[in-house]
């Protein structure tokens, strides 16, 4: 019976998935599979997740003699459909091709547990997600309890209606107990009076409700928004434009998409993340059952403050804060902590 549940499991990988891959099929070579727990479009996390496992595994290759032990990457984009991650994790694993599968959400140890039932030896390395002491697994968690405070505070410095808003796609643990906390205590330390208007999407696509929250929040006198929504916050931007209010961003440099509504952009260095998690399994490093957290002040969370679209927008008086405020975070001075 479990074989032939592996059966179909290794069925609907092959047809139903999708999968692609990259590289030379030598019987010899390592093969990796990069899980995207979404779509690649409109989410810069997912886009530098596989960006960096591939520069990883390109530099690997590029320096065998004659591509022996070659390394294959296959890369399958979930969907946005969430109560289909579970099975297509488990087709992947039930090909018992991949030495190891990297994917990044904080919601997929839990789901790797299913998976691990039926599948016990496969090994998995997630980003932007905590679990310790499972050998099967290695995470590395982005603090974005701090990514968010900072974000908070020059939002609630640039805002001139004291009422800075945040659009989530859905609600999730991080969400409810970092990025909103954190966006809010940033916030209170820029200016006390400020107020935080959430509001959230319900999925990761939805550009035209992502436009329809922003035109509600501009009614409601918000000048200033954090979206956390993929694709939706094309919407956001958009609509952000037309009312003009500004925009703060998070995991990637943005100011170019709307030059003078982007009021910040930090990034996370996740491609940078993927590809040394990729080059360490590759060199048999990686710490199994082991959990890493980090941050501005291991340089793992970046303010991008050298881009000129910053220096135009946001006004010195108020940059100068921004880095002040930025090395009070990386020197223990202001102390985040993730609640996990
Ligand atoms: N972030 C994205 O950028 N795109 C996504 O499609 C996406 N899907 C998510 C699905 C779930 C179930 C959870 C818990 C988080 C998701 N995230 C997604 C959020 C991601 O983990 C992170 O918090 C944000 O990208 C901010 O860095």
């Amino acid at each position: 019976m479990k074989l032939f549940k592996s059966c179909i499991y290794i069925l609907y990988a092959v047809f139903a998935l999708g999968i692609t891959s990259c590289g030379n099929t030598n019987k010899q070579s390592v093969s990796i599979a990069v899980f995207v727990p979404g779509i690649l479009s409109d989410s810069p996390i997912y886009d530098q997740l596989v960006k960096g496992a591939q520069q990883a595994v390109d530099e690997h290759t590029s320096q065998l003699p004659n591509g022996k032990d070659s390394v294959k990457l296959t890369v399958l984009e979930a969907g946005t459909n969430q109560a289909e991650w579970g099975n297509k994790l488990t087709a992947l694993a039930a090909t018992r091709n991949y030495s190891v599968i990297i994917s990044s959400n904080p919601s997929m140890p839990e789901i790797a547990d299913t998976v691990l039932k039926q599948f016990p030896d496969q090994k998995f390395i997630f980003l932007d997600a905590y679990r310790n002491q499972n050998t099967n697994m290695y995470t590395v968690l982005y603090n974005q309890h701090q990514q968010a405070f900072i974000t908070g505070y020059i939002a609630a410095l640039m805002s001139k209606t004291h009422r800075i808003g945040l659009i989530a796609a859905q609600q999730y643990p991080i969400m409810d107990n970092d990025i909103l906390p954190g966006y809010k205590e940033g916030a209170a330390y820029a200016n006390p009076e400020t107020t935080v208007d959430y509001r959230i999407v319900g999925n990761w696509y939805d550009a035209s409700k992502g436009a329809e929250l922003t035109r509600a929040m501009a009614d409601s006198q918000v000048d200033v928004i954090l979206p956390i929504c993929g694709g939706a916050s094309q919407g956001v931007i958009a609509t952000a434009i037309e009312n003009h209010q500004y925009v703060a961003w998070f995991d990637s440099n943005a100011y170019n998409k709307a030059p003078g509504t982007i009021i910040s952009s930090t990034t996370n260095r996740q491609q940078q993340m993927s590809y040394s998690v990729t080059k360490d399994f590759l060199n048999k490093t990686i710490p199994w059952g082991t959990a890493k957290i980090v941050g501005f002040e291991d340089d793992s969370l970046i303010f991008i403050q050298d881009d000129p679209l910053y220096q135009q927008t946001v006004p010195e008086a108020i940059r100068t804060q921004v880095a002040n405020t930025i090395q009070d975070i990386k020197t223990g001075k202001i102390s985040i902590s993730m609640t996990q």
